[in-house]
């Protein structure tokens, strides 16, 4: 079956959950709720991605991720760490989190590849081009499909040869990082394309600024998740590894519908 992976942001200025997890106790609450729901791990981030957004000191991020991950790990929860930092990182393995999601695939931190390769977690490499503040004046491609495989295949090498197992790393394409619409679209409708890569393939659509162009202009953001649970099921459809949600419950569904396809019993 597909992994869900539930978004928890905690922090002040996620674009797309605004904050509400700030104190420790809301957010191991949301994370026991999405796992309710049914996700099978809880990616922990304290650095807000969205475009634009400034850059968070690391003791910053410490703080805010480190209480939570500790009391969802006492709990059993399975967490994965949304970090670009190797420093977080591997405080955060230290703290019980199986995998680290670093959206930069490397290239923010360069002591990351053997932060990884020494802690033997999982490694989710995404395909970037650059920080925040500068990722939109980066979404050049000639076909966005081919040239995200090939950047993300150079990356992966790069983990190699830090010494990363492969058998622990997941890609990611890194949706609207450096990415337009058109370009997420293209990447979606080859996923293909990435799967050649040979790796388990992780898809983050969820509420992203793409999905808001398919509905009404005051559309609030839940209603990106309807086509984000649209999008799950195509994913899990061309056999992804996982999707990472911030609502569990559509792509729990969603996911439900295509077990359901494929193996004609429900
Ligand atoms: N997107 C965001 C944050 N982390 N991690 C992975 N692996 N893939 C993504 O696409 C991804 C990510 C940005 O979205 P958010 O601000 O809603 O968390």
């Amino acid at each position: 079956m597909t992994v869900i992976m539930g978004v928890l942001n905690v922090t002040p200025d996620s674009f797309s959950d605004g904050g509400r997890f700030e104190s420790v106790d809301a957010a191991v609450a949301h994370a026991v709720e999405l796992t309710e729901q049914g996700a099978d791990l809880i990616d922990v981030g304290g650095e807000s991605t969205r475009p634009g957004a400034p850059r968070v000191p690391v003791e910053q991020e410490l703080g805010r991720v480190l209480p939570v991950i500790e009391q969802l790990t006492a709990r059993g929860i399975r967490t994965s760490i949304d970090t670009m930092n190797a420093q977080t990182a591997r405080a955060a393995v230290a703290a019980g989190t199986e995998w680290i999601n670093d959206v930069s695939g490397g290239q923010a931190d360069p002591e990351m590849f053997a932060a990884a390769a020494e802690l033997e977690c999982g490694f989710m490499l995404s395909h970037w081009r650059g920080h925040s503040a500068d990722m939109n004046a980066l979404a050049h491609y000639g076909d966005a499909a081919f040239d995200v495989r090939d950047e993300l295949r150079r990356q992966v090498d790069k983990a190699l040869d830090a010494g990363v197992h492969g058998s622990r790393l997941i890609v990611d394409p890194g949706l609207g990082f450096a990415k337009d619409h058109g370009h997420n679209w293209r990447i979606l409708g080859r996923l293909d394309v990435l799967e050649e890569l040979g790796y388990p393939v992780l898809i983050g659509a969820s509420r992203k600024r793409f999905l808001g162009r398919l509905l009404p202009d005051d559309a609030p953001i839940q209603a990106r998740d309807l086509p984000t649970a649209v999008i799950s099921a195509l994913a899990a459809h061309s056999g992804v590894w996982g999707v990472r949600v911030h609502d569990v419950v559509s792509t729990r569904v969603a996911l439900a519908v295509v077990d359901a396809w494929k193996t004609g019993a429900r």
